[in-house]
């Protein structure tokens, strides 16, 4: 097998920061140099300056026992007072924590004081309902500040909180729970989504009627959607009824920096979810590190929104932990980006005056869809930068995310990162790096990463392998929740070298070239990587290269087996809503294969594309290529109950059999 993935696309735009840009950000081009001569004392110094730590620790990295890490193990910290009381404390509880919106368009301003308050009473409340240190916590809830509260007042306690997303069935919720084992369920009656209320309460109780024994003794239920919900007397509890009557003092204790925070499930390459482990102490000193410098915080005067819903990492490192350790003012918004109109992010924008916004691409490529003139309506001269992160952003989009949405002078942060490495690990810092659209560019200060060949070579400037982080970093999961064989097979073994002073590498799981100046350019997961007359060929570029056609709306890219080739590139792209009567499915095929054969070239060229309405997606946006290349290659569409829209895929075959 070829181990270089070709990569054929050029992308030459550059864009370098503003002087004045640059002469105000908080990041300065020293920083890296820094970082490179001493990384373990570089994590300690931001540890020292950005935390408030009970304890002081002395030993920085313990990797006696890799790949089981431990940072500042001697140190003792809490958490939720790191991102509360601290900040009420250096007299900053008159500043807005958070501007919630919620989707109907009611609101709530919650300072740091008012914040601390919520969540001391809640702690009290879980201590109350027997939660102790240790304890794991499950949370599903919408996106309201009680998510807030509930997660900081969680780990304010010492116990562990595993956040399930709002859209999960109660299949999901309870393979959450009973492999946690979890004893408390925080929950809201139901939460409102694209203009009507969605029942969130109901699903936990299905989960909980489920077969067999369950660990959980209490749910707690927020009142926030208003509809009619079942009461299991003796179980179930009103969040509001209990805190009306908590203690508001709590005083938070010191746990050590090993202490568990949070367990967050994730989908692998196996069926069963993964439950990603994330520790305190290191978490939130990488957290915080990259909020304030990859977001260039000033947080007396910015206005931070993060889209990402809790239930997601970026949810839970860039909503909650990172920002407020860092004493940020946020948006929180409850509902979906185009209800009740396709502006209402951009109205949100407006009303805030938001100034550092962060999304993913898949929501930028739907809003490029719709077209500028949603966007344009609207105020957007507070922005100042702009962020991505999910999966590869495209130059197009990157282009138009700048142009539309930042006024063509926002710099852009496009941000690699996973639930597993728990932080930003490699981004552009955007008073230094000269820009590249489509690129991720550099790892962070303090951050060490590679990309190797199969056999664990570099492949060095000018290819492509596979992306490993080479040291360990303070925020990297700590396990898999009751599973550390998976945690060594999935992401230590493939590049484990015996003898090595690095003994142990993390594989990511994702494919990427490094270009001649040694920027990182993110080609997917290797599962997504094609091999086509022995290229690997990644899905990544050739779906960047049809959405740069002005027909293109979104496009995803597949592998399907191909007798002669091995596999074959087989596209499903949808057309912007002015196209689509425009050209003929067999027009738009033959001009879309011509374009891509110019572009990265004849042996990038689709076998087939098919037009179609929709793109089977998850609930985080990622689009589910298995589907597709069962669709592809004429198979019966395997499991479809992770998407979020799980009609997709009829809707998909109905279009196929009345166009091909
Ligand atoms: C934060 C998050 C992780 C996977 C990752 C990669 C893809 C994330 C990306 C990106 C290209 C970026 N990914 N950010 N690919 N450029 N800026 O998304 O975590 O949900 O665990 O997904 O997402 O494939 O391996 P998670």
């Amino acid at each position: 097998m070829s181990t270089n993935i070709d990569s054929l696309q050029h992308e030459t735009r550059r864009f370098a920061p503003s002087s004045e840009f640059s002469a105000n950000a908080v990041a300065t081009a020293e920083i890296y140099g820094r970082a490179a001569s001493d990384p373990e004392e570089f994590w300690a110094n931001q540890s020292r300056e950005l935390l408030q730590w009970e304890k002081p620790f002395t030993r920085t990295l313990d990797w006696d026992n890799a790949p089981f890490a431990k940072w500042f193990s001697d140190g003792r910290l809490n958490v939720a007072y790191n991102c509360l009381d601290r900040h009420v404390d250096a007299g900053h509880g008159d500043r807005v924590a958070f501007h919630w919106e919620g989707e109907p368009g009611d609101s709530r301003t919650l300072t740091y004081a008012d914040l601390t308050a919520e969540v001391k009473k809640a702690a009290n409340v879980l201590t109350s309902l027997g939660i102790r240190s240790g304890d794991r916590v499950a949370i599903y809830l919408p996106m309201i500040p009680e998510a807030v509260i509930s997660m900081l007042a969680v780990a304010r306690i010492g116990a562990v909180h595993s956040v399930i997303f709002g859209g999960f069935s109660a299949d999901s919720i309870r393979s959450r729970v009973d492999d946690a084992n979890a004893r408390l369920v925080i929950t809201a009656d139901g939460g409102w989504r694209k203009g009507k209320v969605s029942p969130l309460k109901p699903t936990v109780d299905d989960a909980l009627a489920k077969e067999g024994d369950h660990s959980v003794q209490n749910v707690l239920v927020v009142r926030r959607g208003e509809n009619a919900i079942e009461w299991t007397e003796g179980r179930d509890r009103w969040w509001h009824e209990e805190m009306a009557t908590a203690e508001t003092e709590h005083t938070a204790e010191a746990f050590d920096a090993e202490h568990p925070l949070f367990i967050l499930y994730t989908s692998g390459t196996t069926g069963k979810p993964k439950g990603i482990l994330h520790t305190s102490g290191g978490y939130l000193t990488q957290t915080a590190f990259t909020h304030k410098n990859v977001f260039d915080l000033k947080a007396e005067t910015d206005v931070f929104w993060c889209t990402a819903d809790v239930g997601w990492i970026t949810g839970h490192s860039y909503v909650v932990y990172g920002p407020l350790a860092n004493g940020a003012t946020q948006v929180l918004y409850e509902g979906t980006p185009d209800a009740p109109h396709p502006g209402r992010w951009w109205e949100v924008i407006e009303k805030y005056k938001v100034s550092i916004f962060y999304t993913a691409p898949t929501a930028i490529r739907s809003f490029m869809k719709t077209g500028r003139s949603v966007p344009d309506g609207f105020d957007l001269s507070s922005i100042r930068l702009l962020g991505s992160v999910g999966e590869p952003i495209n130059p197009e989009a990157w282009i138009w995310y700048r142009d539309v949405i930042g006024a063509g002078t926002a710099p852009i942060v496009d941000t690699w990162w996973q639930t597993e490495t728990g932080a930003i690990m490699v981004s552009a810092l955007p008073g230094i790096t000269t820009a590249k659209p489509g690129s991720a560019q550099v790892a962070m200060p303090g951050i060490t990463v590679d990309v190797l060949t199969d056999g664990g070579a570099p492949v060095g400037n000018g290819s492509g392998g596979l992306l490993v982080v080479t040291k360990p970093w303070p925020s990297m999961l700590r396990g898999i929740w009751g599973d550390p064989e998976r945690f060594i097979e999935t992401y230590w073994d493939k590049f484990d070298q015996p003898g090595a002073t690095n003994r142990r590498m993390y594989f990511a799981g994702d494919g990427a070239r490094l270009d001649e100046d040694g920027d990182i350019w993110l080609l997917g997961r290797v599962d997504d990587v094609m091999n086509v007359s022995g290229h690997r060929l990644s899905t990544a570029e050739i779906e960047s290269s049809l959405v740069s056609h002005p027909i293109v709306a979104e496009a995803a890219v597949v592998g399907a087996h191909d007798d002669t080739t091995g596999q074959a590139v087989v596209a499903f792209v949808i057309l912007r809503a002015d196209q689509e009567d425009a050209q003929t499915p067999e027009e738009a095929n033959g001009i879309l294969r011509s374009h891509v054969s110019e572009q990265i070239g004849a042996i990038a060229r689709p076998r087939q594309i098919f037009v179609v309405s929709e793109l089977p997606k998850t609930r985080s946006g990622k689009i589910m290529r298995r589907l597709l290349r069962d669709v592809a290659e004429g198979r019966e569409v395997g499991d479809t109950t992770t998407l979020a829209d799980t009609s997709v895929m009829q809707i998909i075959s109905d279009k196929l059999h009345g166009t091909t």
